[in-house]
């Protein structure tokens, strides 16, 4: 009986050390495979960030900016990638961990970010709003809660005037269950990129307004990898980037989601 429990523990034991250290297939296992030639880089991206990412319905594939510019890039040079529509956070923490090799996902360039991550040149530029619904007033956040997205530069917004507003922060994983927490009356607000949540009211997705229509912290958009990893990745980023501008296809993208 001991031997057949200490057998058991053994095939246990091995099991589990295969788990952690990535045994079989594992896609963790991709991001570090830098050395081969035709690497498939592992790109992460948000889920649900309209129009640069989100699920088409119709088809069940991911569409939108960040989708297009991406495979306009990787057309350009020759990059063989495969595109993970994670969540932003998720995408963040995959490229931290060296299980994604870069992520375009309307990331914000800050300085803070610059610690941790190298960007490419930016493609976009936009900043913050404050959403809530109709008829809400800035001294209507005090005393209340406001939604935010983890790991956002709306989060990090959020958290610098929490106390000038007088208001409670809740996080939130994606940018609809924000939404859905503001329409449901949970809080009375949100922080949402000005041009997401202005398509999402645009197609009626969205019955919320914004309480400024100036957008907070105006900055560019770029791809990103973890900082002093994959420069050939991002090297090759920014050289498609700047053909696909030169040739007029970045704008043509832009345009067919409505810039
Ligand atoms: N602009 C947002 C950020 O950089 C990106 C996002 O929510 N997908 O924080």
């Amino acid at each position: 009986m001991k031997k057949i429990i200490a057998l058991t523990l053994t095939v246990l034991m091995a099991v589990s050390v295969c788990v952690l250290a990535g045994c079989g297939n594992s896609s963790d296992s991709k991001a570090a495979d830098t050395k081969t030639e035709s690497k498939k880089y592992v790109i992460y991206s948000d889920n649900a960030f309209a129009p640069f990412e989100y699920l088409d319905t119709k088809t069940k594939k991911y569409v939108g900016v960040d989708m297009d510019i991406m495979a306009a890039v990787a057309k350009d040079q020759g990059i063989n990638y495969e595109m993970h529509n994670e969540g932003f956070d998720a995408s963040m923490g995959a490229v931290q961990a060296g299980q994604a090799d870069g992520m375009i996902a309307g990331m914000t360039i800050n300085d803070e970010r610059k610690k941790t991550f190298d960007f490419s040149a930016p493609y976009f530029e936009d900043g913050q709003v404050i959403v809530a619904k109709k008829g809400t007033k800035m001294s209507d956040l005090k005393g209340k809660s406001v939604a935010v997205k983890n790991g956002t530069a709306g989060k990090d917004y959020a958290e610098s005037v929490k106390d000038k507003y007088g208001y409670t922060i809740n996080y939130y994983k994606d940018s609809p269950s924000m939404y859905q927490a503001v329409k449901t009356g949970v809080d009375v607000a949100c922080f949402e990129d000005f041009s997401v949540i202005a398509y999402s009211i645009k197609t009626g997705e969205v019955k919320l307004v914004m309480l400024n229509n100036k957008p907070f912290n105006v900055k560019g958009y770029g791809f990103a990898v973890k900082k002093g990893q994959n420069a050939e990745l991002l090297e090759k980023f920014d050289k498609g980037l700047k053909n696909i501008e030169k040739s007029g296809e970045l704008k043509k993208i832009l345009s067919k989601y409505g810039y």
